[in-house]
């Protein structure tokens, strides 16, 4: 039996390696395509070296693995796809303009049609890319139909297995975490279940239809975004009233028992990613889209997601807020300032900077007049997108004359700051330390002779 797994991404090298490495598994095309951002992949992964930069346990071992046993290979020749007897797709589905819910789903359709294009009978074709519910049943057959000339449900099987992974634990997630996994029919849901339990050693398969795997896995992350909210909320009130966010954080979950689950997430200088940042808005247009007032309450009111969603949005401005209150206390302004902005990735220890809530609060305070330098450990400027010029991974130079240090990232480089050594490179009378994400302790920064705000810190 041979795979092809479409996107060479995050999701779908972890996903590629362990069909590979799957008993029974002949074979597994990763499908890339050539181009001058992206086609360095394909002789990377061939080579058996991950273009992922960030901590991946046991990737570019597996990697290694099954292409010296010729289990894997990458290419761009998707012809190939008529070899395979499954394909699964792994293509990012960012919004345009998240207001108008318009979704770009240029890179997924090209992804379909190249499927479609070389589809034999009696393939699998199974979406992993977070999608638009109804987008399964709706868009993606109806270009695979036309590309092929074959029925969906009849001459081949489609399903929605919408990944769950997180950065930093890829192949972990696949094999631990429950799948839902949904078909357009019961034979679709029935194969799809089977390709999937061959890569989940704990995690279960869970079987749905194509359009609940849709809304679940968009809920799911409509859920967190929502919880990061209500903290976030809370901690800008804690700001206001002078409390610590975390003293509260920890008072509202030792509440247990009485089938009470307090599910309470971390406050922070923002949401970025690729996933938290649009879920919600693929989750309402797949409301919207059953008719114009679908989605609508009869007073106009926004939605809780909506809301949500903005102020996870707002946070950046805070941050900036935050920095702009204690230059002030050392008498000093953005406008002129130096500020050392410490992480652009989105997700700690990771180089992952899609969506980064960092640049946001870098635009602001650049258009404030601010000279801002960004440090990050593991963001490689070469291959990420709309890296800021300069930024660097010499964190003494970038902090060196700063009056100002942000910190947007937990990073663990940043964990471990001594506030004697940074308050000796910004060198000036009196700098700022502003944590987004609660990793130095206030009390030894204020000694050493910081300014110190903090997200939720208030009093400090
Ligand atoms: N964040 C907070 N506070 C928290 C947790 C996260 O501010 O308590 C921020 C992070 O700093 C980051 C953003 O939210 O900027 C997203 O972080 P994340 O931990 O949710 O990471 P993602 O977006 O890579 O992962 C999410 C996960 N979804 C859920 O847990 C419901 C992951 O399981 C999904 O697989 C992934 O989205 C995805 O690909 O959809």
């Amino acid at each position: 039996r041979k795979i092809g797994v479409f996107g060479m991404g995050y999701v779908g090298i972890p996903a590629a390696l362990l069909f590979a490495d799957a008993p029974g598994i002949e074979h597994v095309y990763g499908f890339q395509r050539d181009s001058p951002t992206s086609g360095y992949k394909i002789a990377r992964l061939n080579q058996g070296e991950s273009p992922l930069k960030g901590e991946e346990p046991g990737l570019e071992d597996l990697l290694q693995k099954v292409v010296s046993s010729g289990n894997f290979s990458c290419t761009p020749d998707f012809s190939k796809v008529a070899e395979c007897d499954a394909v699964t797709l792994a293509i990012q589905t960012p919004f345009k303009d998240p207001k108008d819910l318009l979704p770009d789903f240029t890179p997924l359709i090209e992804g379909i049609r190249n499927v479609g294009r070389h589809l034999t009978p009696g393939t699998l074709v199974v979406l992993e890319s977070t999608i638009t519910p109804g987008t399964t049943a709706g868009m993606a057959r109806e270009i695979l139909e036309a590309e092929s000339g074959l029925v969906a449900g009849e001459d081949f099987a489609l399903a929605h297995a919408p990944e769950r992974v997180m950065v930093g634990r890829l192949l972990r997630n696949i094999r631990e975490h429950d799948r839902c996994v949904g078909g357009i029919d019961e034979v679709s849901t029935r194969r799809a279940v089977e390709l999937y339990s061959r890569v989940l050693t704990t995690g279960q398969v869970i079987p749905m239809t194509a359009t609940a795997a849709e809304v679940t896995k968009t809920a799911e992350n409509t859920f967190r975004d929502l919880q990061i909210a209500a903290i976030n909320q809370l901690a800008l009130y804690c700001e206001a009233m002078g409390i610590n966010v975390y003293d509260v954080r920890d008072g509202v979950a030792s509440l247990k028992g009485e089938g009470i689950t307090r599910a309470v997430l971390w406050p922070g200088a923002g949401v970025g990613g690729h996933c938290l940042t649009k879920d919600t808005y693929h989750l309402e247009r797949g409301v919207q889209q059953l008719g114009p007032n679908a989605l609508d309450f009869p007073d106009g009111r926004e939605s809780l997601y909506t809301l949500a969603r903005g102020i996870n949005d707002f946070m950046p401005a805070h941050m900036l807020h935050l920095t702009t209150s204690a230059l002030a206390q050392t008498g000093k302004t953005l406008k002129g300032s130096k500020i050392a902005l410490l992480g652009w990735a989105f997700i700690n220890d990771s180089d992952d900077a899609r969506n980064t809530p960092s640049e946001p609060f870098y635009e602001m305070a650049i258009a404030a007049g601010a000279e801002v330098r960004v440090h990050d450990p593991w963001v490689d400027p070469a291959t990420a997108p709309d890296v800021p010029a300069g930024l660097s991974k010499d964190l003494e130079a970038v902090i060196r004359g700063a009056d100002a240090v942000v910190v947007f990232a937990g990073h663990r480089e940043y964990r471990g700051l001594v506030a004697e050594r940074v308050e000796g490179l910004c060198g000036c009378k009196w700098p700022v330390i502003v944590d987004g994400r609660n990793v130095v302790d206030p009390d030894a920064w204020i000694r050493a002779g910081f300014a110190y705000r903090g997200i939720g810190r208030g009093g400090k």
